[in-house]
């Protein structure tokens, strides 16, 4: 009488037994134009790699794009849920749908989908890994599965890698000791030195910028949040508490096992030194067709794409090795390259980037495309709004090149010229306790503003008693600067230890008419730090002797830019440039992260100029007119 009287109930319309939620609910995926896959590629240690796989139905004796990730490959290989494979992956994968790839995402072991064990950036295997895997063996092992016909009947047998980032650092390993069967790559501002300029340190000087990083990615295997801040104004978040290693202790980074190395390594030691990756390239050069990326306004990697290609030049390897450099923030080449920030650009660079040289590249050794036209450097002319097509780069360096750099010096009443003036000397002072910001207050790292940092106009710098300016009279030639600069600065500081920040700045004439805004706009085109305790090595540190001169050499980030006729040249000089970097306690301490809030000190900083102690900056000058180093 009961089951009469259900089934009567629920013809009536009324709740089923057990509920509104099926123990299973399968949508159907017969209306998408694309077949997905999700596997779990074994590793000879036995430990299993989740992996996307992603392709056009129907396709067949396609080649294989792969990018090893730690940023969750579900999710990369599902911009939207869509039944169109357009939509379902990234926008910079759409060009490699259209030309019929195959798209693999993959988790690296230990994060989100994949087994084993996650170790920040894992070094190659040897005294910094013990274990039997690294990133070398892992893409070896994901390739050698892929090009098997058993597994994937769709591929051609080849494969290509690319990756931004902590991908690029991926791409990099893999390139290593290749698997026979990865016929090209395109490392996208990888993660190459993360003491000397990529992620972690700048010459020493220690970026808290990045350190929420470690807490989301390092606190959880999946999806993970950084601690909260407890506050809008990361500027004072930071200052009130001092230094790093007290912000990670409230933070409860005292848990988290890489920031302990971190903290363990603060100087450029074994540690950081066995896990540079242009040295072990430069010693393990590889045959693969490789296209090596960077952004000329990389605010996380800035330096690692253009210091390994440099490193491979000098072992003659330029006949697989091509560098690209355009106008972008960090990984912004896998987005919208019409911008940055008040910047536009003759058109959307990254899609330029990725059509016109990544796609031709990879069809090339992938699907036996003609051959694509890469001379051996294409960086942007960020001056003229125009990518130049170079036979060498870099045109001017410190040897070897078309041209030596030039020394613009800094000179008597905020001048700046060519010509090397009489001695004298400016002080300013520097107070840990009023730092420098990045950019206008409030800085909140989540404010969207951080990836355009290096493009801000420096004028809410400039005139601050802490940031001295020089600048030359209105050009009335343009000045064509083709390479890396290097900063030399000859400084004394009453305290013994302190950091020196270096901006060359593109000054816009007064008023431009086109765009009124942009009326005595300083635009920064190369701006770096370098932590004074390293000035004579960067393994071992030593306090600076109060008082007395001493020099600073460091190299700044690579331009390619014409300043032009009514613009000025400038450079400012600072102490600090926080919180994207920490700051020196400007009194030596041992180890700056376990400073205490009474290390920090002002002290008054003396730049010399002019005479034996001329304070310059070399500037990698070259005629105007390169058209004899340009390619067609
Ligand atoms: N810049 C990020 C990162 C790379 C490597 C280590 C830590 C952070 C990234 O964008 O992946």
């Amino acid at each position: 009488a009961l089951t009469t009287a259900t089934a009567s109930a629920q013809d009536a319309g009324s709740a089923p037994v057990g509920g509104d939620i099926p123990a299973k609910f399968t949508p159907p995926t017969e209306n998408r134009d694309y077949v997905k896959r999700e596997v779990m590629i074994p590793m000879r240690d036995g430990t299993k790699l989740f992996t996307v796989i992603v392709f056009p139905k129907g396709l067949t004796g396609a080649p294989i794009v792969l990018t090893r990730t730690p940023y969750n490959a579900a999710g990369r290989a599902k911009r939207m849920d869509s039944p169109s494979i357009l939509s379902t992956l990234p926008l910079a994968d759409e060009m490699f749908v259209k030309a019929g790839y195959i798209r693999v995402y993959q988790d690296i072991r230990g994060k989100y989908g994949s087994e084993g064990d996650y170790v920040v950036t894992r070094p190659v295997i040897g005294p910094l890994n013990t274990t039997e895997v690294d990133h070398v063996t892992d893409a070896w092992d994901t390739i050698e599965w892929l090009v098997n016909k058993a597994n994937l009947p769709e591929s051609n047998g080849r494969v290509g890698m690319i990756g931004s980032s902590y991908e690029g650092f991926t791409v990099v390993n893999a390139l290593l000791k290749p698997h026979p069967a990865l016929k090209v790559a395109a490392p996208e501002s990888p993660m190459i030195d993360g003491w000397m300029g990529d992620d972690w340190f700048h010459y020493g000087a220690f970026r808290l910028a990045n350190i929420a990083w470690l807490g989301a990615q390092t606190g959880y295997k999946g999806e993970g949040k950084a601690p909260p801040t407890g506050g809008y104004d990361d500027y004072d978040n930071f200052r009130r508490i001092g230094s790093a290693g007290a912000w990670a202790k409230k933070s409860g980074y005292d848990q988290l096992p890489f920031w302990q190395r971190m903290v363990d390594h603060p100087s450029y030691d074994a540690f950081w030194q066995g896990q540079a990756l242009d040295k072990l390239v430069a010693a393990n050069p590889s045959d693969v067709p490789t296209l090596w990326e960077q952004g000329l306004w990389d605010q996380e990697d800035m330096y690692g794409a253009i210091i390994t290609w440099e490193a491979l030049k000098a072992k003659g390897k330029t006949g697989n090795n091509f560098l690209v450099m355009g106008p972008w923030r960090h990984s912004q080449v896998n987005r919208d390259g019409r911008s940055l920030g008040v910047f536009q650009w003759e058109g959307d660079t990254a899609a330029q980037f990725r059509e016109q040289m990544v796609l031709p590249f990879f069809n090339q050794y992938l699907k036996d495309g003609p051959p694509a036209p890469m001379p051996a450097a294409t960086i942007y002319n960020t001056g003229e709004n125009k990518w130049d097509r170079l036979s060498t780069w870099p045109l001017a360096c410190e040897q070897g090149c078309q041209a030596p750099l030039k020394p613009i010096y800094l000179q008597a009443d905020g001048a700046l010229g060519f010509d090397k003036a009489k001695a004298g000397e400016d002080s300013y002072v520097s107070d840990p306790a009023k730092p420098v910001p990045h950019l206008p207050r409030p800085v909140n790292f989540g404010d969207g503003r951080w990836g355009e940092y290096l493009v801000a106009d420096q004028r809410f710098a400039d005139g601050r008693p802490d940031v001295m300016t020089y600048q030359t009279e209105v050009l009335t030639a343009p000045v064509r600067v083709s390479g890396a600069p290097i900063a030399e600065l000859f400084a004394k500081t009453s305290g013994t230890d302190g950091d020196f920040v270096v901006k060359v700045i593109d000054v816009y004439p007064d008023e431009v008419a086109t765009d009124p805004k942009m009326g005595g706009y300083q635009l920064p085109i190369s701006l770096d730090i370098f932590r004074g305790r390293y000035r004579d090595s960067f393994e071992k540190p030593s306090p600076i002797p109060a008082g007395k001169v001493q020099r600073y050499r460091f190299r700044l980030p690579t331009v390619n830019h014409v300043f032009q006729p009514g613009h000025r040249i400038m450079i400012q000089v600072q102490s600090t440039l926080f919180p994207v970097y920490d700051r020196s306690p400007q009194s030596y301490v041992p180890n700056i992260f376990l400073a205490k809030q009474e290390d920090y000190r002002k002290a008054t900083i003396t730049l010399a100029r002019g005479g034996s102690a001329a304070s310059a900056i070399w500037l990698p000058v070259v005629p105007v007119d390169q058209s004899a180093a340009m390619v067609k």
